[in-house]
């Protein structure tokens, strides 16, 4: 069954063209995967998470089991306390990991503008498509129908011209729901429902509106600009166009490889060059496999080092041209590592890194760290 609640288009100017999002949410994730990929489960309470006697927790349940009250992240004795026929089922997360590239693919194909937000749920922004004349409710539809067809899962969506909007609306007819917002209505569609299911007002802050007298969305927007200013500081604007639906942040889609490195703790410190040079280019040899698994180019090359008592320090060299090429990385590494090498110092760890990456010929300007928490080959990713 379906889920619908399309309100009529009043379109009110902001100035700006508006922008078409969905948000896409698959229902009781987990516990729909068990029960289909176990058809006893299908239609009984399933709670997938750690044993009562482990004191587990619940990661979530099935819609049959949460008429009984139970939830995410409540302790699994208590769910069995509420819901004694439940049938308990361990967590397999290998699998839920591939029926969601499974699910994130099918997004793919709509748009190239996808923001995974979890294993589960993701932003897309189709506004081209819509503008290309297909209106938000067929893509929706047809999103859920693909998802159902190709895994079996149901796909809540909601759609609205601000990813606030679409996540509130997404969630709210849900399992196998589908709410869309038209352009005009999100102040309107908003208004009665509560403050805490705006994206950044917890349960604290939910009570401290209420201590206030402010139980819904529409009370919260229709406070004055300097109201929201003294209750909320730095986040004002922000929460004040979510409360009026007017929220402008992007989809931010795939992360940008901004570095590739790799680095690698000795088991027994070095000091030798003889040792640390093969070291320093076996991490050089790695990290350019990876550049050129990925088709980059870096022009900055950064050796990180620790010392036996754990200082830690980078050096970098930027180089007249970009390259992936071992021997340029390798070298460049060791002549910045040689520079650092003094009697009696030894090395905990090595590192290597590539960046500042070019694309179409101009070297970008920003430098951004490296190595940060790696272990071992690894890309370091921004938006
Ligand atoms: P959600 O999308 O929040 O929940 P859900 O898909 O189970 O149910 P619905 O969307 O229909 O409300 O989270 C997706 C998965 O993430 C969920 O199936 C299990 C996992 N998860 C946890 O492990 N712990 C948690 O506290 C939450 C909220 C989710
Ligand atoms: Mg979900």
């Amino acid at each position: 069954m379906i889920h619908e609640s399309v309100m009529e288009s009043a379109a009110v100017g902001t100035g700006l063209a508006p922008r078409h999002i969905l948000h896409a949410d698959l229902d009781a994730f987990y516990a729909a995967v068990e029960q289909l990929d176990n058809p006893e489960l299908r239609g009984k309470p399933v709670l997938v998470g750690g044993r009562p006697e482990d004191r587990g927790v619940v990661a979530t349940a099935s819609y049959e089991a949460r008429r009984f009250g139970v939830h995410s992240a409540m302790p699994m004795r208590s769910a069995v306390r509420r819901c004694p026929q439940g049938v308990i089922v361990r967590p397999r997360f290998d699998r839920y990991r591939e029926v969601s590239d499974r699910v994130m693919e099918i997004f793919h194909d709509l748009t190239g503008l996808v923001e995974p937000l979890s294993l589960d749920e993701a932003y897309l922004d189709i506004t081209d498509l819509v503008l290309e004349g297909s209106p938000p409710l067929r893509l929706a539809l047809d999103l859920k129908r693909r998802v159902k067809e190709e895994t079996g899962l149901t796909l809540s969506v909601g759609a609205a011209t601000s990813k606030s909007v679409a996540k509130i609306a997404s969630d709210l007819n849900k399992p196998d729901g589908l709410v869309v917002v038209l352009p005009g209505e999100e102040a309107a569609f908003l208004a009665p429902l509560l403050v805490a299911r705006i994206w950044g007002i917890g349960p604290k802050t939910a009570e401290r509106l209420r201590a206030e007298g402010i139980e819904s969305i529409g009370q919260l927007a229709s406070q004055p600009v300097e109201w929201f200013t003294q209750r909320f500081g730095q986040r004002a604007a922000s929460v004040r166009d979510k409360a009026l639906g007017q929220d402008r942040e992007p989809v931010h889609t795939e992360r940008v490889t901004k570095s590739v490195s790799a680095e690698t703790t000795f088991a027994n410190d070095l000091g030798d060059p003889a040792k640390l040079h093969p070291e320093l280019a076996g991490l050089a040899g790695r990290v350019a496999r990876h550049l050129e698994h990925k088709g980059l180019r870096g022009r900055t090359v950064t050796v990180k080092a620790r010392l036996a008592d754990f200082t830690t320090f980078t050096r970098q060299a930027t180089l007249p041209a970009a390259t992936a090429a071992e021997s340029a990385i390798r070298d460049t590494a060791w002549r910045l590592l040689s520079l650092e090498l003094q009697p009696g110092r030894t090395f905990r760890l090595l590192g290597v890194g590539v960046s500042s990456f070019v694309e179409g010929g101009a070297a970008p300007q920003l430098q951004l760290p490296l190595f940060e928490g790696e272990t071992a080959v690894g890309d370091s990713a921004g938006n």
